[in-house]
């Protein structure tokens, strides 16, 4: 068995320090920190996600599986972070209000801090307040907002709303992302854009400076 499937099944049943060990190794082997986060990681978190959604598991296994995973990102957390440029801008990013889902959050904030932007991460169950009061002082070019619920991806659109208010919109770019989001959400909710995972999110972010 390859070791990116070895990855992967290690993640679906929870096996945090062999996913740490078999990442160490997957490195070693000089297969590539971004390889081993999509072919092993989230492949394996994409089978929990299924196994999940058909009831064949409950929500104890899902939390130990995202314990892995966040386990195997802590060891590629410095190969996938490594910055190639300078510091150019600031990216303020938050999981919105009623969602406690992080990991791909995390993840497109890694690769963004890899291309040399700076990340300011806000958390989960992030308020309209709290991102509003964020911006004043951090004064970010972008804003990114995570939702991996259809319950909550909704509340983007009055998180664009109150900074609208406080007339800091021309300010700030706002892109979403995460599961259930689109492009047409991204149009109907007025956000400048959308991307569908990291690699999107790192161009999405390049083409609203052009
Ligand atoms: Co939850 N969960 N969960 N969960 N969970 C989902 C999302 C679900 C699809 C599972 C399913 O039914 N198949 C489902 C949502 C259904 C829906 O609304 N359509 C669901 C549910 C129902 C729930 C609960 C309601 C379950 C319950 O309590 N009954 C509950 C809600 C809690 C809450 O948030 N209030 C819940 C809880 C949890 C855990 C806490 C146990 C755990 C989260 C742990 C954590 O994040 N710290 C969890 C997990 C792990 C999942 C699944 C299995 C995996 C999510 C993940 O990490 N994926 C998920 C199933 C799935 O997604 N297939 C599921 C890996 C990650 C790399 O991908 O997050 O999509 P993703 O991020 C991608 C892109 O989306 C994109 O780039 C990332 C990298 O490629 N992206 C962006 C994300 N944010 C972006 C921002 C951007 C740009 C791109 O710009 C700003």
């Amino acid at each position: 068995m390859s070791i990116l499937k070895e990855i992967a099944l290690n993640l679906e049943t929870g096996d945090s320090s062999t996913v740490k060990e078999l990442c160490r190794q997957a490195l070693s082997l000089s297969i590539p920190a971004d390889v081993i986060l999509n072919q092993g990681l989230i492949k394996g978190m994409e089978v929990v996600g299924f196994k999940f959604k058909k009831n064949e598991i409950f929500i104890p296994e899902v939390l130990i599986a995202a314990r892995a995973m966040k386990a195997g990102l802590e060891i590629l957390k410095p190969h996938l972070s490594k910055k190639k440029k300078k510091m150019r801008r600031k990216i303020l990013m938050g999981t919105v209000k009623g969602d406690l889902h992080d990991i791909g959050k995390k993840i497109v904030g890694m690769m963004l801090e890899r291309e040399g932007y700076e990340i300011i991460d806000i958390g989960i169950d992030v308020t309209k307040e709290k991102f509003l009061k964020a911006i004043k002082k951090e004064k970010p070019e972008v804003v990114g907002m995570s939702a991996l619920l259809t319950t909550t991806m909704t509340y983007m659109k009055e998180v664009i709303e109150t900074i609208k208010k406080a007339k800091l919109r021309e300010e700030v770019k706002i892109i979403i992302g995460g599961a259930p989001v689109t492009q047409s959400f991204a149009d109907e909710i007025k956000a400048d854009g959308y991307g569908l995972d990291a690699v999107a999110a790192i161009d999405l972010v390049k083409n609203l400076f052009l």
